[in-house]
């Protein structure tokens, strides 16, 4: 595996791992959903639970693919094994990226302005600095905006185990706890 994508891995397992118990369980996957719809509060209820159903399909699909030892969690070492296959993940994070932009994007206009942008990605777990620096790689309009379907594609290539060298790998500094 590419260093960028180690290290992504790392980042992604201690994201999901919400609740902070060091293992990823059904928990840490309501609270981020709790999180990031609280971080959209113009976003219409059928996109706040489209956003809560595919956390609980993100976790469902990890449990399912990856809780080898079957003890209704995943640890660290479990979670590795993603790299292996990622494309028994793919349709799960599309799911995933397509419900956090429509949340992004309540107006339906395509696009993005900065200050939701931070909202949500802050609600996911990532730092404020690397957030501004990841929106400037994704190159905003002049008034500030990208496009939903770049923010689609830079999600599905973050948590897409096997990338590197993509917009995202800004994200890697340690997210605050
Ligand atoms: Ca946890
Ligand atoms: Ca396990």
């Amino acid at each position: 595996m590419r260093a960028e994508a180690t290290q992504r891995v790392a980042l992604v397992f201690s994201l999901l791992d919400a609740n902070g118990n060091g293992v990823l369980d059904e928990e840490d996957f309501a609270l981020m959903g709790d999180r990031v719809v609280a971080a959209a509060p113009q976003a219409s209820p059928a996109a706040a639970e489209a956003m809560r159903a595919a956390f609980r399909h993100y976790w469902s699909t990890l449990l399912r693919e990856l809780d080898a030892n079957g003890d209704g969690v995943v640890s660290f070492e479990e979670y590795t094994a993603c790299v292996l296959s990622p494309e028994r993940f793919a349709p799960t994070v599309a799911e995933f990226a397509e419900a956090l932009a429509a949340l992004g994007d309540p107006d339906g206009d395509g696009l993005i302005e900065r200050p939701l942008f931070t909202a949500l990605m802050t609600a996911i777990g990532f730092e404020p600095a690397n957030i501004d620096v990841l929106f400037d790689a994704f190159a905003p309009t002049p008034d500030d905006r990208i496009a939903v379907r770049t923010w689609v594609e830079g999600i599905k290539d973050y948590y897409a185990p096997d990338k590197a060298g993509i917009p995202g790998d800004h994200l890697v500094a340690r997210p605050v706890a």
